[in-house]
């Protein structure tokens, strides 16, 4: 890597200056880590050795700031944002971590003195995959900035044991390998083995008498432990740092002793495994509900534990839970920890003694609910069998709730039976089922979506009865990204480029000071600059590739980027019928004058989802044909990138020319891959969907690549009567791909490999690829020209750069923090 790839070496120069920590001493450090903590020494320490050594240093340097905050927040008793979310997508720490403290440049310099490779010792680590995509990554970067911003926060969550599945190509296609990621230890936590809380599962509920009021007894079958595990998530250029507590499943101690005294060591044993498994996985679907019995567990299991955790906290503070949603407030990750609210009634009530009343009171003011999908098939809900059949107590509270919440809108909308049953927090239709949205808005103060097109499809279909009833608790709060991890560790030398031209780094905390680069855009020095910058990443992406995936791609060509879940409606497909065009067009016509384009996927299949796996093989296969074709070549490169994850992306985002962001409109709540690629300078050729909508808004029409049907026009196809067949017959180019594909020749001859496909594009075309093939085409075409001419390419590149400070995750939580959660900072000081 050379000297202006180095994370680091763009910011926060004066490092050690603002940490006091001086080289001598974090060799001193590492030296005694590996020393006292490996049992190690500088001449035998193997590459992980010299990772856990460099991490135990600076987690060592996290902790001081850790307590100190912590101190601090109790001290001022400060309002509390506690994030629950079933996923965290965290990414590498370390680069990170060392960026946050500031110690980057004098660390390399510490580990070149001592004779380590620094990017061999950052290479080795880890990352821990407990996130399928967007949502999780969301999660990490939302935890960024509220430590950024000095907001007293916590997030919640599991500790998986294993995370996201490793994605493996093996022949083409998809192979999921597990991820053992706690395999070498996990330097980064803390583990809390005193703090541990029971949570119950399955048995019955009975009624007792108590002081003149009936009260519930829940008799469960099963009890579980959930102990805690701690990460410390630190600010950038601040000394707050903030808590990660993720739960991990036990057996409690005691476990069932009496099986094992009477001989039935399988049952005992069993009833510790059956303990251990809620934590065991993550789920790896992304958008579709798996619908299990284990995954309920798992939401009931750390929306219980935090909780628990967060009463723990209030009575030791205060002593009482009246203000319980004063000292906190509960921000719901989507519906997965939507059962928080039905749990936190149950704490309140059965076993904190308060009546129905006040512990609703508390509980609608204390949470806050974010919806991340539309998809009809990723809204939760769970049969009234299995709900009852596992957390019998938490069926009875969730009928209470719905029977005093279906009285306030039948007082309100007298006689529209119609209306009761859509609002129902129980579905009659379909077998009876709890639909886990509509608990999650009763019992919020304020709902969001996550764009603004989002939040008024979220007002206008999923939850319009409910934006009747309550129109002033709905908000939108668009996504954003931390520029940390996205612009500072990914691109080094973007950082060190815009902190030139701004004078000082203080864009890291306010992007909105990129503005400043504007006037740049018509500066022909400065083009040079941002085109030796753009090239240096691309070569060094290229390098990556012929090392990892084993393909030669050119810097030079134009790199054009999908990556992101594989998912037909996020229509990798469409990308992939453009390709083949393309392909037939050079083939027809050899000598073609076209913009050569090396062309990048990654992402993973969820492993059930076969039509998504048939993509991930469809685009290998075509890369396989294309690759090989003397004639074309030179021209067009197909790769696929394995095991997409957030440490892999950050090869991505810095060597990007084009942005693909070409989901069918309407379908993509918000996407944040578009704001990773457009704040490293990628244009965006995208369908005015999520927030490719304000990202188009904010860096102008000019400089951004749109094209195809918006929502309604879709809708309106669909309501017509949408043949896509007929779409083929009148489009030459499209029917050849299509054949082309059917034709067997990117699978060897077999022509029913891909049939699948093809027939379900053909007939069915659920998200309307082939309705927008020919202005995607058209508009791709464009993108060609427009790469003909570097100048003006290279000004919207660094106008994209300019103008996207909106799209970072400190605006996000801002924008939180003023209209819903009303925290506001508590700086530390060390
Ligand atoms: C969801 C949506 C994305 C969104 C993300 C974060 O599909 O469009 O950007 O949440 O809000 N499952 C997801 O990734």
């Amino acid at each position: 890597m050379s000297d202006m790839n180095r994370p680091g070496s763009a910011v926060g120069e004066s490092d050690h200056i603002r940490t006091g920590l001086s080289k001598e001493q974090l060799k001193q450090a590492y030296i005694d880590n590996l020393f006292y903590l490996l049992g190690r020494f500088l001449e035998v320490a193997t590459p992980h050795d010299s990772y856990m050594a460099a991490a135990y240093t600076v987690r060592d340097r996290m902790l001081d700031r850790w307590i100190k905050t912590a101190r601090t927040y109790k001290a001022s008793q400060a309002r509390t944002v506690c994030y629950l979310s079933a996923e965290f997508l965290l990414g590498p720490h370390l680069a990170k971590n060392l960026i946050n403290l500031g110690i980057m440049e004098v660390s390399r310099e510490a580990g070149a003195e001592l004779g380590l490779d620094f990017e061999a010792i950052l290479e080795q680590e880890e990352e821990p995959g407990l996130g399928n995509g967007g949502l999780g990554r969301l999660a990490a970067c939302y935890l960024d900035s509220l430590a950024t911003l000095q907001i007293p926060a916590i997030g919640y969550g599991i500790r998986y044991e294993f995370g996201i599945f490793d994605q493996l190509i093996e022949d083409g296609w998809q192979v999921e390998k597990s991820d053992v990621w706690l395999r070498d230890g996990n330097p980064w936590e803390l583990p809390r083995p005193k703090l541990r809380f029971p949570v119950r599962f399955g048995g019955h509920t009975e009624t007792f008498q108590d002081d003149g009021r009936v009260r519930v007894r829940w008799i469960p079958d099963l009890v579980v432990e959930g102990r805690a595990y701690d990460t410390p998530i630190l600010g950038y250029g601040v000394s707050n740092a903030n808590l990660l507590r993720l739960w991990s499943a036990h057996a409690p101690e005691s476990f069932d002793f009496q099986a094992f005294n009477t001989g039935d060591y399988y049952g005992a044993v069993h009833a510790k495994v059956e303990a251990e498994t809620i934590s065991k996985v993550l789920y790896p679907n992304d958008e579709p509900q798996a619908g299990k019995e284990l995954r309920l567990k798992q939401q009931y299991f750390f929306a219980s534990c935090s909780l628990q955790d967060m009463i723990r906290l209030q009575l030791g503070a205060a002593g009482t839970l009246e203000g319980f949603h004063e000292k906190f407030v509960v921000q719901l990750n989507d519906t997965h920890p939507a059962i928080a609210v039905a749990e936190l009634m149950r704490l309140l009530i059965d076993e904190h003694r308060m009546d129905w009343e006040p512990a609703w009171e508390i509980t609608r003011r204390t949470f806050a609910f974010t919806n991340h999908t539309l998809l009809p098939e990723a809204l939760e809900t769970w049969t009234v069998a299995l709900f009852g059949r596992l957390l019998p107590r938490l069926l009875e509270i969730v009928y209470e709730i719905n029977r005093r919440f279906l009285d306030k809108v039948r007082m309100h909308f007298l006689g529209d039976e119609a209306r009761i049953a859509r609002m129902s927090l129980i579905d009659e239709g379909h077998g009876r089922r709890i639909r886990m949205a509509h608990l999650a808005t009763v019992g919020s103060f304020a709902i969001n979506g996550v764009a603004e097109m989002h939040s008024e499809l979220v007002k206008s279909t999923i939850l319009k009865d409910f934006h009747d009833l309550w129109p002033e608790r709905f908000h939108n709060v668009t996504n954003g990204v931390t520029p940390r991890r996205f612009i500072i560790v990914s691109n080094p030398r973007l950082a060190r480029l815009l902190t030139e031209c701004c004078g000082d780094d203080g864009w890291v905390r306010d992007m909105d000071r990129l503005r400043s680069l504007e006037p740049l855009a018509d500066d022909v020095g400065f083009h040079e600059d941002w085109r030796r910058m753009k090239t240096a990443a691309k070569r060094d992406l290229a390098d990556w590739l012929r090392r990892r995936v084993g393909v030669n791609v050119d810097p030079e060509t134009l790199f054009d980027v999908q990556v992101k879940r594989i998912h037909e409606y996020k229509r990798q497909h469409l990308n992939v019928l453009h390709i083949i065009t393309l392909y037939e067009r050079l083939k027809a016509e050899p000598n073609r004058d076209v913009a050569p384009r090396t062309f990048v996927f990654g992402g993973k299949a969820a492993p059930g989802y076969l039509m998504a796996k048939l993509i991930i093989k469809l685009i290998n296969s075509v890369a396989e044909v294309i690759n090989q074709d003397p004639q074309v070549n030179d021209r067009l490169r197909v790769v696929f990138m394995p095991d997409f994850n957030v440490k892999n992306a950050q090869h991505l985002y810095p060597a990007a020319d084009l942005s693909e962001q070409i989901s069918m409109a309407g379908k993509e709540a918000s996407g944040t891959g578009n704001m990773k690629f457009a704040m490293n300078g990628a244009l965006t050729i995208g369908t005015l969907d999520g927030a490719n909508v304000e990202i188009r808004e904010e860096v102008g029409d000019e400089n951004f690549f749109l094209f195809g049907h918006t929502a309604e026009q879709l809708q309106r196809l669909q309501a017509e009567g949408y043949r896509p067949w007929e779409i083929c017959n009148d489009r030459f180019e499209l029917r050849s791909a299509l054949d082309l594909i059917a034709s067997g020749l990117f699978s060897h001859g077999d022509k029913e490999l891909f049939r699948p496909l093809v027939e379900n594009l053909l007939y069915q075309d659920p998200f309307m690829v082939l309705a927008d093939y020919e202005l995607y085409l058209d508009r791709q075409t464009e993108v060609s020209h427009a790469w003909r001419d570097p100048k003006h390419w290279n000004r919207m590149s660094i106008l994209n750069v300019a103008r996207m400070g909106k799209f970072s995750s400190d605006r996000s939580i801002r924008d939180y923090c003023e209209r819903i959660w009303r925290v506001r900072p508590v700086p530390a000081e060390l």
